[in-house]
């Protein structure tokens, strides 16, 4: 029997409209993520958020030569889940704490344990026995992308829920080359 977790990725209020980082239409994917996530709480299996949790100076930040305007900054409203999305109890992924090194992928975060207990991603997953991993977020062309195939190398079947992505495309057809780099790599495009 397979074994499937959810990975939410950074479906935060940064990255969707009016956020300072925001993902075109990023906002659309809310009610989809929604009904998978009451989908895989029905049935018992976990779900993961991943949140990007930047110190104030972080290095991908303009001001230190990095690609992108502050974004996601630890506590503030930025950082935060989109209150649209409404998640049954979950574990999150903090990652990109570090001020000097950015982590794009799920897998470079910790999840957020009871009483302060941290562990990495794949750690996680092993533990609660997961075999499959089922992706949906923000963005397609960076953070899912790089935690998908972060997933793929760890050895989880992956799925990516193709209507509960959607990417920034700096470069036109960026989301587009993301999901066929991921299907190359061995991801299931669903
Ligand atoms: C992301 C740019 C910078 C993402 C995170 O979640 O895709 N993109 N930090
Ligand atoms: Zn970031």
């Amino acid at each position: 029997m397979e074994h499937p977790a959810l990975i939410i990725v950074d479906v935060q209020n940064d990255f969707c409209p009016g956020g300072a980082l925001a993902v075109p239409e990023g906002d659309q994917i809310i009610p989809i993520v929604r009904a998978w996530a009451e989908d895989f709480f029905r049935q018992g299996y976990p779900i993961v958020t991943t949140q990007d949790n930047h110190p104030p100076h972080h290095i991908s930040f303009g001001e230190r030569g990095g690609p992108w305007p502050p974004h996601c900054v630890q506590g503030t409203l930025g950082f935060a889940l989109h209150p649209a999305l409404q998640l049954p109890p979950h574990a999150v992924c903090l990652k990109g704490e570090d001020p000097d090194q950015d982590a794009y992928s799920g897998f470079e975060g910790l999840v957020e344990g009871p009483e302060g207990h941290r562990e990495p991603l794949a750690s996680f997953l092993h533990r609660a026995s997961v075999d499959t991993v089922y992706v949906a977020g923000l963005a397609t062309d960076y953070c899912v992308k790089a935690t998908v195939l972060d997933a793929l190398k760890a050895g989880f079947r992956t799925i990516v829920l193709r209507d509960a992505v959607r990417g920034v495309d700096v470069n036109a057809g960026d989301s587009a080359r993301a999901l066929e780099e991921m299907a190359g790599q061995g991801a299931e495009i669903r």
